[in-house]
């Protein structure tokens, strides 16, 4: 019998047997911009040899060229936080928003549940501008928490305006730019992602969401978090990481007094600040039953427990389980790692039949939305003929289940963005 048999039926009822699903801090809005060598002329910058001399946010139009300038020449993502009003001013004048699109976690895991028969999904979003809300589907089972209880984005939103904005910089392959008078060509399709978001940046939750929650705690049955790649070691105002993560922790904490049944899924997303990294490791691994993540990810994480991420990177499963189980502790029984080609879930005490067919229900999709842009569920049976390279395996170490998951991939995808957020999501919620 295949890992993949009756897994699509399996998934709907299971959805439809939901109950509600919440999710928290990250959602944003995107603005698309085409990089236009033209317009931008010559630069007169040094260019960056590797990461090292990278600042690790963007102080100021230069740090913005050096970033820009990194990806385009090496054909690699990168992805920094704006740390200036100044420098956002000056982005907005000099590209203007671009083409605007749904984006951040927590809004990218929304897209990709609701087409599923979910009964509520719950997205945390704040501040509920009109421009925000447009851009999420018209789905009768998508939520936010507004004046008046549940309600569509649409019908809550308050005012207007773009008060945070995660420019995606493309460029492709093939494409020049001039730097100190020589001219450079982009070896790879590529993106430069600057993000400013100073009004989330404290991943602090916000009323009406967070009475709302704690008050219907009884209803929902599985919470996503995710947006800690946004924070700061420090803020202006003395408040340090740990404290804002202790915040958070309370607000858990108050949910969990309501509903113990209730599980919590971490998604770790690229969280480039170490301190920052470092206190979600230390502070909420151990208090999440969940955990998803891929390899870039954990690699870093291997590296802040002192062991080489090379061999992550390099898809090494015996490092990659080993990784896992020193970070195993605590409430944390479940761990999703994705790569393309596999995944490798880490379990102790669940239901083993159900999660091996969420992870196959994710792969579906996955593939599918790789394939076409978007989840339809009427075209997940042709993702079924997609030939898996990788064998299963499953094996048992110091009382962790390992379970080696080979994924569909389609070989043309039309996106990839997002796809991290719809594996995690769905192996996690159906599981
Ligand atoms: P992140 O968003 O966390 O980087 O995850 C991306 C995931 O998308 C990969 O781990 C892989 O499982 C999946 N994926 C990619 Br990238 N390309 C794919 C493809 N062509 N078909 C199916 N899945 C793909």
């Amino acid at each position: 019998m295949s890992l993949y048999d009756g897994v699509i039926d399996w998934g709907i009822k299971r959805a439809q047997n939901s109950k509600m699903i919440a999710l928290g801090f990250h959602s944003v809005i995107d603005g698309l911009v085409k990089v236009d060598s033209q317009k931008i002329g010559n630069l007169d910058i040094p260019i960056p040899r590797d990461l090292s001399e990278i600042p690790d946010s963007i102080k100021c139009a230069e740090d913005f060229w050096k970033g820009l300038i990194f990806s385009f020449v090496n054909g690699s993502a990168l992805q920094l936080m704006i740390g200036s009003k100044e420098v956002y001013e000056w982005i907005m004048k000099t590209f203007g928003t671009g083409t605007l699109r749904l984006g951040g976690t927590s809004a990218n895991m929304a897209k990709g549940l609701v087409p599923f028969p979910f009964e509520k999904i719950l997205v945390y979003v704040y501040p509920l501008k009109k421009e925000i809300a447009t851009l999420f589907p018209n789905s009768k089972n998508l939520f936010v928490v507004g004046k008046k209880g549940l309600d569509h984005p649409i019908n809550a939103y308050d005012g207007e305006g773009i008060d945070a904005i995660h420019w995606i910089f493309e460029f492709s392959e093939g494409q020049s730019i001039t730097i100190n008078g020589k001219t450079y060509t982009c070896p790879r399709s590529n993106r430069f992602i600057a993000s400013w978001n100073p009004v989330n940046s404290k991943l602090e939750v916000r009323d009406p969401f967070k009475s709302y929650v704690i008050d219907h705690a009884e209803e929902i049955s599985h919470f996503l978090v995710s947006g800690f790649h946004i924070m700061q070691d420090i803020y202006p105002d003395g408040e340090t990481i740990e404290d804002r993560i202790d915040e958070l922790l309370k607000f858990i904490k108050a949910v969990k007094d309501k509903n113990s049944k209730m599980k919590f899924h971490l998604e770790f997303a690229s969280i480039r600040r170490d301190r920052v990294r470092k206190a979600v490791e230390e502070k909420l691994f151990s208090r999440f039953d969940s955990l998803g993540l891929n390899e870039v990810e954990l690699s870093w994480i291997a590296r802040d427990m002192g062991y080489d991420g090379k061999d992550i990177l390099n898809l090494d499963v015996e490092r990659i389980s080993r990784v896992i189980s020193k970070i195993m502790k605590g409430n944390l029984s479940r761990v999703h790692f994705h790569a393309l080609g596999f995944y490798l879930l880490a379990l102790r005490n669940y239901d083993l039949e159900s999660q091996k067919k969420a992870l196959a229900f994710a792969s579906l999709a996955a593939a599918q939305r790789a394939m076409d842009g978007e989840i339809n569920l009427e075209r997940f049976k042709y993702m079924l003929d997609v030939p898996e390279k990788y064998d299963y395996k499953e094996w048992e170490e110091k009382g962790i289940h390992f379970v080696l998951f080979p994924t569909k991939v389609v070989p043309y995808p039309k996106i990839t963005v997002g796809l991290g957020d719809t594996i995690s999501s769905l192996g996690f919620v159906l599981g």
